[in-house]
């Protein structure tokens, strides 16, 4: 980061009720969305992000969101994070551009992928518990930040107008991940059809459940807390569970370049069934525990079809570190989001099995 860039952040950060002088600030993180930066300072360290304000235009919503469900949170004694308020008593800033800071959890470190089993188990059974505490959250006083966040049909109309409108002319160098897409649409609906007819209830889910979003304790491996809370909001447990196994049981990076790296893990896989199972099994309707393993399938379809919609716009939404990479991204979830499809009866009965234990 250059000099004048880190003399910016350093007067933004300055704006914070922080402890000690600033020191040092630095990039920090894997994320997609937010600009997160690292700030040190001779007494502690703090994370500050600069908001994107295109994915989430509503700051105000967003931070009211996340100050009452960490409040909630801490109130249950989980651990969670923590807002460190602007010196005139606000959870944001603006400055230009809008920026947050939460205290940095020490002593912990976020996983790519998980380097052993016992990581991915502890990962599972924190969402689920993640999932447990927010039953006694009131729904109807979360602002839906992203309305239709995880509405995969309506996704797929945004696919289909981003293609017709092909901004780039990128079309024609994917035709056959379009084709992909195109030929799934009957195999998106089917946990938006459940949820609108009732036959699994809306719960007030995380929504992006990456490995990236939880902060394990650098000793023990355990879950400490999970963070990018941006997202919480209504939504289907076979969301939460979809994405953290689209993420956490391939055996390669969401952007690896070499597919023949890239493979749909069954150990993985049940490795983090069984610690998700071990949270949620006493409050899970079969409805819901039915439509996981599928929901593993949808959110990596999903997210794939996000990726190739965004890389036919001319990547807006994600921050990409080079031209294909969008494209790169949506290749490895298409060979990850048909690898489960084909194994969708094994799958489910690892559920079922890890439910009933
Ligand atoms: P994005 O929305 O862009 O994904 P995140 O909020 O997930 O941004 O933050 C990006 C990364 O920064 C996380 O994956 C994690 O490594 C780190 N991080 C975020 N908040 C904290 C925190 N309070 N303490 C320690 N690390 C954090
Ligand atoms: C984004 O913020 P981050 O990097 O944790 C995205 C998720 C995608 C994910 C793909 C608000 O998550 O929905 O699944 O990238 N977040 C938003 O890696 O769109
Ligand atoms: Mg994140």
């Amino acid at each position: 980061m250059s000099c004048e860039c880190k003399k910016i952040y350093q007067s933004i950060a300055e704006q914070f009720v922080l402890r000690g002088d600033v020191l040092d600030i630095e990039p920090y993180g894997e994320g997609h969305i937010n600009l997160t930066l690292l700030v040190t300072t001779t007494e502690a360290r703090y994370i500050m992000q600069k908001m994107n304000t295109r994915v989430f235009p509503n700051t105000k919503g967003l931070m009211r969101n996340i100050t009452s469900v960490t409040a909630h949170l801490e109130k249950l004694g989980v651990e969670t994070l923590h807002v460190v308020p602007t010196r005139t008593g606000a959870s944001f800033l603006t400055a230009g551009d809008k920026y947050r800071v939460y205290d940095f959890i020490e002593g912990t470190v976020t996983y790519q992928s998980a380097p052993t089993l016992a990581v991915l188990e502890n990962a599972g059974a924190a969402f689920g518990e993640f999932q447990n505490k927010l039953a006694g959250f009131d729904a109807d006083s979360l602002c839906e930040i992203i309305p239709f966040f995880h509405d995969t049909p309506k996704r797929y109309g945004d696919f289909l107008i981003a293609l017709g409108q092909d901004a780039l002319g990128r079309a024609k160098e994917c035709r056959e991940e379009i084709d992909f897409f195109l030929g799934r649409k009957d195999t998106l609906d089917r946990v938006t059809r459940a949820l609108a007819s009732g036959a699994i209830p809306m719960r007030v889910t995380h929504n992006d459940t990456k490995l990236n979003n939880i902060l394990m304790d650098a000793v023990t491996g355990k879950a400490r807390a999970v963070i990018d809370l941006d997202t919480v909001m209504p939504g289907a447990m076979a969301y939460d569970f979809g994405d953290s196994i689209r993420f956490g049981a391939s055996t390669a990076a969401e952007d690896e370049q070499d597919l023949s790296k890239v493979h749909f893990d069954l150990t993985l896989f049940e490795a983090y069934t069984r610690g998700y199972a071990s949270a949620v099994k006493s409050s899970i309707t079969q409805a819901e525990t039915d439509l996981l393993a599928y929901g593993a399938y949808l959110m990596t379809a999903e997210c794939g079809m996000r990726f190739l919609t965004d890389y036919l716009a001319g990547d807006t939404y994600f921050a990409t570190k080079y031209p294909g990479h969008n494209l790169v991204r949506a290749r490895t979830q298409i060979k990850l989001a048909g690898e489960i499809w084909d194994r969708l009866d094994e799958l489910n009965t690892i559920v079922r099995r890890y439910m009933e234990e």
